[in-house]
């Protein structure tokens, strides 16, 4: 039974700095919703059975409460109010810094949903993404763990969602736009990334890999990538 409580143990791995406080947001929000939907479902059974069908019995005239409306209102206003005021520091985390990358150690890659395939590409020695050195792989993005990585998200052709369960982050990619997107994995590993965006016939097919190295294997890795 405790582990059933356990929520976090039934969402993907957590691999990202701000993943945890994502986590409780979710898990409070869940609970609240959860009480809230036993208890109504609680009553409307109770009046179900108290109010059944009997013989001979007239209907009530009932003419509404504003009282009754008023607290109901004001109730879930607060509470609403509440769940905002806690994620604040969450949307404050997840703010894109106006100068991006924010520092040299950044890594820079561009992600552009197409049908049906995630392209990577990366900047290469320069550091400039449109330059000739640029290097696009399909389907695969690598990174080095504990770095900021700022992903440059567009699309192709038409709506995409780029969605890294793993990192707790979740954007539509928008052909004609481009998003900035950040992320710091905590743990080497690789994780999928599935198109969440209904985009057509492949749609379901459409899943790349994040592969975080250590910084010892990213740097061989693009050693490799660069020859
Ligand atoms: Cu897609």
């Amino acid at each position: 039974m405790l582990k059933w409580l356990n929520f976090p143990e039934w969402l993907p791995e957590n691999a990202s700095t701000f993943g945890e406080g994502v986590d409780n947001l979710f898990v409070l929000i869940y609970w609240i919703t959860a009480i809230v939907f036993i208890a109504v479902m609680a009553v409307l059974i109770g009046f179900m059975i108290k109010y059944r069908f009997k013989e001979g019995r007239k209907a009530d005239y009932i003419e509404g409460s504003t009282t009754l409306e008023i607290t109901w209102t004001a109730v879930t206003t607060v509470i609403v109010f509440g769940l905002a005021m806690l994620s604040l520091p969450q949307w404050n985390r997840l703010k894109i810094p106006s100068q991006f990358p924010s520092s040299p150690d950044d890594v820079l890659v561009q992600v552009s949903g197409k049908q049906f395939n995630w392209d990577m590409t990366y900047p290469g020695p320069d550091g400039k993404l449109g330059t000739d050195d640029d290097l696009t792989l399909e389907n695969q993005l690598h990174v080095p763990v504990n770095k900021v990585v700022h992903v440059k998200l567009t699309s192709e052709d038409v709506i995409h969602s780029f969605f890294l369960p793993n990192m707790r982050v979740k954007q539509d990619a928008l052909p004609g736009r481009t998003i900035d997107v950040w992320f710091d994995a905590t743990k080497v590993g690789k994780y999928e990334i599935p198109c969440a965006e209904l985009c057509g016939f492949g749609h379901s097919g459409m899943l790349g890999y994040l592969n975080v190295h250590t910084d010892d294997a990213y740097a061989k890795w693009v050693e490799e990538a660069w020859k």
